[in-house]
């Protein structure tokens, strides 16, 4: 029996021409992929000397209670999973590596390396997608890694991406579920480059390198990660977003494209409907930046929803991946990611239910002053019930009964770390 607050909202909806069933129904076909990294502050599993930030990924906070082995991360990931209604992939980073003592060196990795995490996944029936970590270590210590001047260290990071490949195609035809496999590097200059070309040849031929290892296309998917600049890295990224949306474009892979990683006026929704004319498939790392690339936990606000919107609304869901990358060590880390997960969802069903065709209509009939009625009074329908339906349909606590479950769990198991 639905909730009668629920058959209030699906009234209100229909009389839009909305259909709360059908907006239900797709919310569930679309998977979510869960950054393994906001639990542990991307510190991963290697030797201490290499865990931690570094080369742009920083994590702020000290929050107690973070994961330190692989078994309090895969704890911590099940606590957030169920508080999140509908499909769930895992997305791993190769430093999370779990299985051989000693670990091999990174462009050694082999799947027997992720073992625990491919059985993991199966038990919880996730997808796995996956990253090759080109920072935090020895050899990226300066800052350059595909594209650094030194032949032999490029080709390390070169043979680091072709391990991660073979990784995720092999872990795709075990799940039956193809991987995405994202390359970003942290590559760049602190100040004013002498030489702006050199950088982007050397990535350029690093990058076709990697992609010409033969590496299953069906179950391993490419994707490359621009970004504007970072903390030591303000005034040159090598691989920016016009090297990479060219480069995807011309190689045929998939672009991702970071919320974090544009200038904070430039709409990153805006860029989904004008990549995928070009390349085949797309990557989104919501995140949420305050005035830089903080990676905050998303929020509901218009931005981070105008991107999960788009998603469904531009009908090209099947060749957009969803994954999350923010990362917040000042707050109870399950919580951040229940929070931001819920929210990536709450934004493609806010999508879902938007009266899209309604809209199409009359913007075609040049009746603007009906399109922006219609978008502003949809605002205020009441999605919050048909999402709360949808928890409970999925047996998942409801906004406002989760936080609960999530303290008592810090104070059982969190606080004791
Ligand atoms: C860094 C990129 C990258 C990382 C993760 C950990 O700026 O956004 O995606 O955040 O790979
Ligand atoms: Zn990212």
């Amino acid at each position: 029996m639905s909730h009668p607050i629920y058959e209030i909202a699906k009234e209100q909806f229909a009389a839009v021409g909305v259909e709360t069933e059908a907006a239900l129904q797709a919310l569930d076909k679309i998977p979510v992929s869960m950054h393994c990294w906001q639990g542990d502050d991307v510190a991963g599993f290697e030797a201490p000397e290499k865990a931690g930030a570094g080369n742009g990924c920083v994590a702020t906070g000290n929050y107690p209670g973070k994961a330190t082995n692989p078994a309090e991360l895969m704890a911590d990931l099940e606590q957030a999973a169920a508080h999140i209604p509908g499909p769930l992939r895992l997305n791993l980073h190769a430093s999370y590596a779990t299985d051989g003592s000693p670990l091999p060196e990174r462009d050694e990795l082999t799947v027997d390396n992720f073992r625990s995490w491919v059985d993991w996944a199966k038990a919880q029936q996730f997808g796995i997608d996956f990253n090759p970590t080109s920072f935090s270590h020895p050899k990226a210590e300066d800052g350059f890694t595909l594209s650094h001047q030194d032949a032999g260290i490029r080709q390390f990071w070169i043979d680091h991406c072709i391990a991660c490949r073979k990784i995720g195609a092999v872990i795709g035809e075990e799940l039956n579920n193809p991987v995405v496999n994202n390359i970003w590097i942290p590559d760049g200059y602190k100040d004013t480059p002498a030489d702006r070309f050199a950088p982007r040849e050397r990535l350029k031929d690093s990058l076709d390198a990697i992609f010409a290892a033969d590496v299953s296309k069906k179950w391993n998917i490419d994707a490359v990660e621009s970004k504007l600049f970072g903390i030591g890295v303000e005034s040159y990224t090598v691989g920016s977003s016009e090297f990479y949306l060219a480069y995807a474009a011309t190689r045929q892979i998939a672009l991702c494209l970071d919320a974090g990683h544009f200038h904070p006026t430039e709409s990153v929704a805006d860029k989904i409907s004008a990549a995928l004319l070009y390349v085949p498939e797309l990557l989104l790392h919501v995140s949420r930046g305050v005035r830089w690339d903080s990676d905050h936990v998303i929020t509901l606000d218009d931005p981070t929803t105008a991107i999960l919107q788009e998603c469904v609304t531009s009908g090209q869901m099947e060749r957009i991946h969803v994954g999350l990358d923010f990362f917040d060590a000042s707050i109870n880390r399950i919580a951040a990611w229940v929070i931001g997960t819920r929210n990536a969802k709450k934004g493609l069903l806010k999508g879902l239910l938007q009266p899209t065709q309604a809209l199409r209509e009359v913007e075609l009939a040049g009746d603007y002053t009906s399109r922006l009625a219609m978008m502003e009074d949809a605002r205020s329908l009441p999605w919050g019930a048909v999402w709360n339906e949808y928890c409970e349909r999925q047996d998942t606590a409801g906004d406002n009964q989760w936080l609960g479950a999530v303290k008592a769990y810090e104070s059982s198991v969190l606080s004791g770390r």
